[in-house]
C-alpha cells in the first residue's frame, strides 16, 4: 500500500510543478515601453509596426506587433505606457499582407479624432477589404471604442519576413490620434483572425500577449 501512496504523491507533485510552470509562462509579461510628454499637455507620439512573421524564437513564424521606444529602438512587446488625458498620435507601419475581412464591420475607423485615420497620408474612414490588398490587422481598444484597420501590402511583393522591418520593405503607413483616458490598463488587440494554423485563426499569436494584443497602460 505504501508504494501506491508514494507513486500517487510523486505523480501529484509532478502535475503540480507542471501547472505552476505553465501558469508562470502564460503570465510572463513582455516589457513596457514608456512614453511621456516633453511638457505638460504636450501630445505623445506612439509608433508601432506589424509584421507577417516575427522571425526569431520562440515563435519565428507568428505575426506580431512591435513598439518603438522613444529612443528609437524597436522592442518586441505590445505593452506601452502613456500619460492620462493627453493627445496620443499613433503611427503604425504595417509590413504584412492581408485578405478580405470576414466581418466588414472591422473595416471601419472608429473612436479616433474625427473618426478618421490616414493611409500613406490620405484620410480614410473605412477600408473596403474586398478590393485591393485587403486588411492585414486592426489596432483596436474595445473599452474605448477605438478601432483602425491596417490596409495590407500586396501578398506577392517581397515582404519583410523578420522583425524589426525597415522602410526598405513594402509598407503601409497608418496614422490616427486619440485622447488617452484616466489611469488604468486598457486592453488592445487585433480583430483579424490572423493566427494562421490555429483554430479559426484565433489561437497562437492572437491569444498571446506580445504578438497580436497587449495593454495601453495609462498613468497619472
Ligand atoms: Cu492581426
Amino acid at each position: 500500500m505504501a508504494w501506491k501512496v508514494t507513486v500517487t504523491a510523486v505523480l501529484f507533485a509532478i502535475c503540480a510543478a507542471a501547472a505552476v510552470i505553465l501558469i508562470v509562462s502564460l503570465l510572463g509579461t513582455p516589457p513596457v515601453v514608456s512614453y511621456s510628454s516633453s511638457a505638460p499637455g504636450q501630445s505623445v507620439n506612439v509608433t508601432l509596426q506589424s509584421v507577417g512573421s516575427y522571425g526569431s524564437p520562440p515563435h519565428p513564424t507568428w505575426v506580431s506587433y512591435l513598439v518603438r521606444s522613444p529612443q528609437g529602438q524597436w522592442v518586441h512587446t505590445t505593452v506601452f505606457q502613456v500619460p492620462e488625458h493627453t493627445r496620443i498620435n499613433f503611427t503604425i507601419y504595417n509590413y504584412d499582407s492581408g485578405s478580405p475581412l470576414r466581418n466588414q464591420q472591422i473595416g471601419q475607423v472608429t473612436g479616433t479624432y474625427g473618426n478618421v485615420a490616414t493611409l500613406n497620408g490620405k484620410p480614410f474612414r473605412v477600408v473596403n477589404s474586398n478590393a485591393g490588398n485587403g486588411v492585414a490587422h486592426t489596432f483596436s481598444i474595445p473599452s474605448l471604442g477605438v478601432s483602425v484597420p491596417l490596409y495590407a501590402n500586396n501578398g506577392n511583393a517581397n515582404l519583410c519576413a523578420a522583425a524589426p522591418c525597415t522602410l526598405k520593405s513594402p509598407v503601409q503607413v497608418i496614422r490616427f490620434s486619440i485622447t488617452s483616458p484616466g489611469p488604468g490598463d486598457y486592453r488592445w488587440q487585433c480583430f483579424v483572425p490572423c493566427g494562421l494554423g490555429f483554430l479559426f485563426g484565433n489561437g497562437g499569436p492572437m491569444s498571446t500577449l506580445g504578438y497580436m494584443g497587449g495593454f495601453m497602460k495609462v498613468v497619472a
